[in-house]
């Protein structure tokens, strides 16, 4: 395992830019045959996923797969890693659990401003109790291609499938931290997390993810040892992935091997200028990609509300006359979703869905609503409002930012019946 020095940080490269560089040979073999499939670059991925970037894997779940699923599963889920791996492509390249002597021998260095800093092995993980959350897992960037109508934002032109609905299960952070007495002392103010992953050059950053520690999303945490009722398979993070149920993908550390309790945030670009959004609203030109302060931003933490119709999408030819319209919504999971309403004509009318009860605070909740399809254009939108009043924008755009960050404005699909 390469050794982690919590000082290695750099700069984040360009404005998409959250660093790479070098190509590995197995994305070599497959750039060679043209525009590959998702089951090519990640082994045991279905086919006919969105692929953003073949080099790093990443994909997203077209809607018509992912709405089959309850649990999205390993096989469909969305796909988000900064850097190619250097060392074992195979390894990379494979939804298996990861090689068994590399599971056994794992460690979490437990560090800083701690009553008793120490090592925690996989085994001591496993031997504790251990609980479910089911979560929404969904990269901050998902729907930034959205942003386009105002002015397109360098990244993965991200839809809306860069999601999932996972069940995690593994070990309670801070009743773990309270039994081994490695409580964080006052003087510790930010948790830091590291995933195992390096970037290609000295000067890129590695991933280190902070979360302030009075924050109450913090006591839902688990160090996640299973995602669907098996062991967490590498490129979503296993065998030890740091889960904090509602909030954004990036929050949620895969390949753990160290936790940080320190006075002061990571000064890893991944926190302290990528994965932010500006305090006050800001207009393309105003405000660069590289001009987040941790003063004139705050990190993308839970999930801002948001809802995404499932049902009818324009691949299922559906006819004028009677329709269901279905889809989901979650937010943070810190209040219920109260309502959620549906406009089949293009927002002049509005009624509201029928919400289920979710599986638990932070999973999706299914809603669903009648409606009538005229013959010709339908545009279908939905909007989900939460106990706190917190609803989504009908114009998503007024939440542009430089980086294309927590879209949540009002879903649209339209419907030519
Ligand atoms: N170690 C590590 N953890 C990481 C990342 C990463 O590159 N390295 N990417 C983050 C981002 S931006 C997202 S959206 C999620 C993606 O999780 P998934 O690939 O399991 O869907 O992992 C997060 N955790
Ligand atoms: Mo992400």
């Amino acid at each position: 395992m390469p050794h982690l020095s919590r000082r290695e940080f750099g700069k984040l490269a360009g404005v998409a830019g959250l660093a790479f560089g070098v190509t590995p040979s197995f994305a070599r073999s497959v750039f060679a045959a043209g525009a590959p499939d998702s089951a090519e670059i990640i082994a045991g991925k279905a086919s006919g996923m969105l692929v953003h970037n073949a080099k790093l894997g990443v994909m997203e779940t077209p809607l018509a797969m992912l709405r089959k699923y309850e649990h999205t599963p390993k096989e469909v889920l969305f796909n988000r890693l900064h850097f190619p791996h250097q060392g074992d492509a195979a390894w990379y390249a494979t939804t298996a659990v990861p090689p068994k002597d590399m599971v056994k021998n794992w460690t979490i260095r437990v560090d800083g401003l701690v009553q008793r800093p120490r090592t925690l092995t996989i085994a001591e993980l496993q031997a504790r109790p251990q609980e479910k959350r089911v979560s929404v897992l969904q990269c901050a960037g998902n729907g930034r291609s959205f942003y386009a109508a105002k002015e397109k934002v360098a990244g993965g032109q991200w839809k809306n499938g860069g999601m999932g609905n996972v069940e995690w299960e593994g070990v309670p952070l801070r009743a773990l931290l309270e039994d081994l007495k490695m409580s964080p002392s006052a003087a510790a103010q930010w948790l830091t997390a590291e995933g195992w992953d390096q970037p290609a050059t000295p000067e890129g950053s590695d991933f280190a993810k902070s979360y302030e520690l009075s924050d109450k999303g913090l006591d839902n945490a688990i160090l996640a040892l299973k995602m669907n009722g098996e062991p967490i398979p590498a490129v979503h993070g296993g065998p030890v992935r740091l889960i904090i149920p509602g909030f954004y993908g990036n929050m949620n550390v895969k390949m753990l091997t160290v936790l940080l309790f320190e006075a002061e945030q990571s000064p890893s670009a991944f926190q302290s200028v990528g994965y932010r959004m500006p305090n006050s609203p800001v207009e393309p030109g105003q405000f660069e990609a590289n001009d987040y302060t941790l003063q004139n931003s705050v990190p993308t933490y839970g999930h801002k509300i948001k809802s995404v119709i499932f049902s009818p999408l324009p691949e299922d030819g559906a006819k004028s006359g009677p329709v269901e319209i279905t889809g989901v919504a979650f937010n943070d999971g810190t209040v219920p979703i109260t309502d959620v309403e549906v406009s089949a004509d293009d927002g002049k009318r509005w009624e509201k869905a029928d919400v289920k009860k979710p599986e638990s605070p932070w999973a999706w909740y299914h809603w669903s609503a009648k409606a009538k399809l005229a013959s010709g254009k339908n545009t279908l939108m939905c909007r989900a409002t939460d106990a706190l009043g917190r609803t989504q924008p009908i114009d998503g755009l007024t939440r542009w930012n430089p980086r294309g960050y927590e879209w949540n404005g009002v879903d649209h699909v339209e419907i030519t019946a």
